[in-house]
């Protein structure tokens, strides 16, 4: 069964980003519950930023399951990717990452690589980013399965990288890796970029999808653009996906009424 949630951003430098709740885990837990969310997706400043007790606690206190993590810190703050240039920052990133692994892997929930992934240019051919990517994703897929959970990879729009942008192309991708546990996060935001059709690219990813980012055309709340999403869930429910739909939007016109409209358009669709 396809499962809802929302996401808590925990990072002061990512303001004016696509997250739902802000700033308070303790609150976004508590909303996240009251309006019927099953899971949260946090997006931290790094491990140690995060009290993992205290997140146990409301994880357990809510009933809401731990549905992913985000790594996007390790770029929007230290500005690492798998594929820049200097062998050093690479190294950190692979660091970064497998510190939100060790984090969240326990717990049972995957880590998430999206802006982290970088993109090729200047000196660096297509061919080198894809061959440092792959050493990254297979290096950390690796790290991953230690802890049983499954390595998310986001393909994200033309704007933000140049490496895999459609979920077809991208799930091909993966096939050729070492290993077999990095999935894909398919994010509709970025879909309804890049996708000829939405529905078409979540079949295209097929037993690849393993997280979808749910949100509408203009990255607010589902129900609040134009983006038609019944066909996406049945799209979903076709290739049997049973991981969360997360909301990953602006908090527009608010944290509150964002996850609101979220979980109203969730339980139109998938309920
Ligand atoms: C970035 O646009 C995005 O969609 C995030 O989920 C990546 O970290
Ligand atoms: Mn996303």
């Amino acid at each position: 069964m396809i499962r809802s949630s929302v996401t808590i951003a925990l990072v002061p430098e990512a303001k004016g980003g696509p997250f739902v709740f802000w700033d308070d885990l303790a609150a976004g837990c508590a909303k996240a519950a009251e309006l019927g969310f099953d899971g949260v997706e946090v997006f931290p400043r790094g491990p140690e930023a995060v009290d993992k007790a205290q997140l146990q606690d409301l994880l357990a206190q809510h009933n809401l399951q731990f549905a992913a993590m985000g790594t996007g810190a390790g770029m929007v703050v230290h500005q690492l990717s798998l594929t820049n240039p200097d062998a050093d920052i690479r190294a950190k990133a692979v660091d970064f990452i497998k510190s939100i692994i060790d984090f969240a892997g326990p717990l049972g929930t995957p880590a998430i690589i999206g802006s982290m992934q970088g993109r090729h240019g200047g000196d660096v051919s297509k061919e080198r980013a894809l061959d440092w990517l792959s050493t990254g994703l297979n290096e950390l897929g690796t790290h991953a399965a230690q802890h049983n959970v499954p390595l998310l990879y986001e393909p994200l729009n033309r704007y933000e990288t140049n490496l895999f942008n459609r979920i077809g192309e991208a799930a091909d991708y993966l096939r050729t890796l070492s290993v077999e546990n990095v999935q894909i996060l398919a994010d509709l935001f970025h879909m309804n970029i890049e996708e000829p059709c939405i529905a078409q690219g979540i079949r295209d990813g097929g037993d690849k999808v393993g997280h979808v980012h749910f949100v509408d055309s203009n990255r607010q709340a589902a129900g609040r653009g134009h983006m038609d999403h019944a066909p996406i869930a049945a799209a979903l429910t076709e290739i049997g996906y049973d991981g969360f739909a997360s909301a990953e939007a602006f908090p527009v016109p608010d944290s509150d009424t964002a996850a609101k409209a979220t979980i109203d358009a969730f339980n139109k669709y998938f309920r």
